[in-house]
């Protein structure tokens, strides 16, 4: 690991243009963990770039320099990239439509704690003991000499703190809490951003709660629960699928679930499925049986048929596995 790191460092330092991206419907470790890694870069002189994958949601609008993240047409770009830094994302698929940019690099940095990372890069610092990206980008800045200042760390807590539940998984560990130390000492405002984070849902998300609260339905006991938002339930309640955040940690914190699944329609026959598990079963499991991955108690997939055979399908699936 020592080895990969300082060959990291050597590559980071003798590169000037550097592109930073993360995965397609990004969340807060993945903007978090971008965002602090170009702020670090910036820092040391580097000129970086972080390529827009996919609309930022609004949740996360209030980060530090969030205009760093951008729109690039990278086809055009005449010569082939000379470092691209991936964080986050567990292969280059994705990337969604960027994913051409791993073989347009001259060399990729691949960091990430997803356990189903296909270790794409030139170098990968895959570590799936960490709870968030944020934990291995914090890392490799102390690492790299990088001042960790209040901005970086605004962007960092709210990577590791989104990652975590808040720090109540059961992925936080001692290390964790020791970054959050060095976190609440660069200044941050650790209250105003769990305001942002936690207690700021909208109307309309509350409306699109209350409709898709309603489609409960429980399977084993009561120990394995669904839900499901339809593109028909986001025009009612006028929301976006951003909007879904925050609904699935509801359904998995009933008492008897164990685990629980968010079916959410992209389109008619495009049905994405998060899962999550409380105590013991390895959803990262049942989701790669439909090609998808993630992690041990959180994980998804898509499914390509109508919504109601992939809630069919996954629960099979989860029952079969469990
Ligand atoms: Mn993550």
């Amino acid at each position: 690991m020592n080895n990969t790191i300082s060959e990291l460092i050597k590559k980071i330092s003798t590169a000037n243009n550097i592109y930073i991206a993360s995965h397609v419907n990004p969340d807060g470790d993945s903007i978090g963990s971008i965002l602090a890694m170009a702020l670090g870069l910036r820092k040391i002189n580097k000129n970086v770039n972080i390529i827009k994958t996919d609309e930022i949601p609004s949740d996360y609008l209030f980060l530090p320099n969030i205009h760093m993240i951008r729109t690039y047409d990278i086809d055009e770009e005449k010569d082939p990239i000379d470092l691209l830094v991936v964080l986050d994302c567990g292969d280059i698929d994705r990337l969604g439509k960027f994913k051409s940019i791993v073989s347009n690099s001259k060399f990729v940095i691949n960091i990430d704690h997803h356990i189903s990372n296909s270790g794409f890069g030139d170098i990968n610092i895959v570590d799936e003991q960490s709870a968030a990206t944020g934990e291995l980008v914090f890392d490799l800045l102390v690492g790299m000499g990088i001042q960790i200042d209040k901005e970086i760390a605004t962007c960092l807590y709210t990577a590791i703190s989104t990652d975590t539940g808040s720090f109540s998984y059961d992925n936080v560990t001692s290390r964790t809490h020791e970054i959050v130390v060095s976190l609440i000492n660069a200044g941050i405002d650790k209250s105003d951003i769990n305001i942002r984070l936690y207690q700021s849902r909208s109307i309309e998300r509350t409306n699109l709660f209350i409709s898709s609260f309603s489609t409960l339905k429980t399977y084993n006991d009561n120990k394995i629960a669904t839900v499901k938002v339809t593109q028909d339930m986001l025009k009612k309640a006028n929301a976006k699928m951003e909007d879904t955040e925050g609904i699935i940690s509801f359904i998995r914190d009933i008492k008897p679930v164990e685990v629980a699944c968010l079916l959410k329609e992209n389109k008619e026959k495009e049905i994405k499925i998060s899962l999550r598990s409380k105590r013991f079963v390895d959803v990262s499991k049942i989701c790669s049986a439909f090609n998808g991955g993630g992690h041990k108690r959180a994980s998804g997939c898509t499914i390509n048929e109508s919504i109601n055979d992939a809630e069919r399908l996954i629960v099979e699936q989860i029952i079969k596995m469990w």
